[in-house]
């Protein structure tokens, strides 16, 4: 081993941490060999800390409606009755409320923005990504307890948002190739992620601010690529120390990840509404095209999927009302000759599409009252599937209790078909798709929630 070279000895190599600032400094000279080569490479003169607060403001903007909308889908499935996925949540249980029946396009939005956001700012947070990547080949790795205690959150900022993006994507596909429960990674993967993100903001929002505020957004866009010059050095390192010249200028740069976002948009809207429009939804399974008449809307799972049979959902199929101490059972054409109710109201399924459709058929209400329970405070739903995880619900009282919400036999002015559902299925404004149960047997009405 060769003698310590003088000049580069520290007087404080000798003070009472000698030794750790000793180890740092011998990491300092034996960085792995390549990874300077690597880093040396990136040499592209955009990046720098006004590039990296422009993304981070898109993502500091959005980010929190993505995590919100995702909670408040979780809180629709009514996890007080144990429907919720995952089940068991711990202390990171979320306050229980009644979700509302109003406005009946609430879970529409919901679903609506956690999906499309998170599809949409794909291209930004890669962007994000791309303008520090050089801060993980930072070395040495470790120069203080702060800087370590960063840089572990930073793992789980990227490590948390790259996971819940791939396991979200790829559950709107489904493909369940992931050997774990997609719920349960997705429900604690987002608490990891939420925590690491207010970490990561206090620490960096008064970079972002003096950042942002380093150049006029005006001018940048002005600026053609020949004129586009580096940031001036920072204290992060992220201008790199010897740029290469521009071959795209900011506003290059910053067109390309809109651009991006808006196409994914382009190709993903259409999953939410009916129509042609669906058809636009390229890169989703939800958008092809669900055939037509009163019946062409898309199919979550089908009668054939669900193993419900068409011997049980013919002449022989009866409903079952049970609540306070009596048991009521119907037949279709009773239900039929029942007073009819007709309402306009969305399916919304949590995976990211919905539709619109007119649906016709018995007040939820006036069977609670046919049961023996003309105040229900919930009622457990039945259907004829013998497995699967929406075989069942619960319903809240005011799920019950609303006058939009329906046992219905009808839909657009025609039968059911037996992929949506015939001979009964559940509509209830604003209630998760998962929840609007299909080949409804039975309903039991509780007085007591
Ligand atoms: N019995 C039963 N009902 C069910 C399901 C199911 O798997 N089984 N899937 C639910 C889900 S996840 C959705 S989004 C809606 C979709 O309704 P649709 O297939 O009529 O569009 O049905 C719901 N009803
Ligand atoms: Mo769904």
């Amino acid at each position: 081993m060769p003698a310590p070279d003088p000049s580069t000895q520290d007087p404080a190599d000798t003070g009472r941490y000698g030794a750790p600032r000793r180890l740092w400094r011998a990491l300092d000279r034996h960085r792995p060999p390549g990874t300077d080569t690597v880093t040396r490479g990136w040499r592209s003169p955009l990046r720098g800390p006004w590039l990296t607060s422009v993304y981070g403001l898109a993502l500091l903007v959005t980010l929190p409606l993505v995590v919100v909308t995702g909670l408040l889908d979780y809180a629709a499935y009514a996890p007080r009755f144990g429907q919720a996925f995952p089940t068991d949540v711990g202390w990171l249980r979320l306050p229980y409320f009644d979700w509302p029946t109003r406005p009946a396009w609430l879970f529409r939005l919901t679903q609506g923005l956690h999906v499309g956001l998170g599809i949409v700012i794909v291209p930004v947070v890669l962007a994000k990504l791309w303008s520090v990547i050089p801060k993980l080949f930072d070395w040495p790795p470790a120069r203080s307890v702060a800087q370590v205690l960063e840089r572990l959150s930073l793992l789980l900022l990227v490590g948390g948002i790259l996971f819940q993006i791939a396991t979200g994507l790829l559950n709107i596909q489904y493909a369940y190739v992931f050997g774990f429960d997609f719920y349960t990674a997705h429900y604690f993967g987002a608490w990891v992620f939420t925590a690491a993100l207010v970490v990561h903001v206090v620490l960096k929002l008064p970079r972002l601010v003096t950042a942002l505020r380093s150049r006029s957004p005006g001018a940048e866009l002005r600026t053609p690529v020949a004129a586009t010059r580096p940031e001036p050095p920072d204290p992060d390192g992220l201008v790199p120390a010897r740029p290469g010249p521009p071959t795209v200028g900011r506003r290059g740069a910053l067109a390309l990840v809109g651009g991006g976002s808006l196409l994914l948009a382009a190709l993903t809207v259409g999953q939410s509404f009916d129509g042609p429009l669906r058809r636009t939804a390229w890169l989703l399974p939800r958008g092809q095209d669900p055939g037509g008449g009163p019946n062409g809307f898309p199919v979550n799972r089908s009668v054939a999927a669900a193993g419900v049979r068409p011997e049980e959902t013919g002449a022989a199929w009866r409903l079952t009302l049970r609540g306070g101490g009596t048991t009521a059972t119907l037949d279709r054409a009773a239900l039929l000759a029942m007073p009819q109710h007709t309402a306009r109201l969305p399916i919304a399924c949590v995976e990211g599409w919905s539709t619109v459709q007119t649906w016709t058929g018995v007040r939820l209400r006036d069977l609670a009252a046919l049961a023996g329970v003309p105040e229900p405070a919930s009622a457990h739903v039945r259907s004829l599937e013998r497995t699967g995880l929406f075989r069942q619900a619960t319903l809240q009282g005011n799920q019950v209790r609303d006058p939009d919400s329906l046992l219905a036999l009808r839909v657009n002015g025609a039968d059911l078909s037996a992929d949506h559902g015939f001979p009964a299925r559940i509509i209830v404004p604003a209630l998760p798709g998962v929840h609007c149960t299909k080949w409804v047997s039975g309903i039991d009405f509780r007085a007591d929630g």
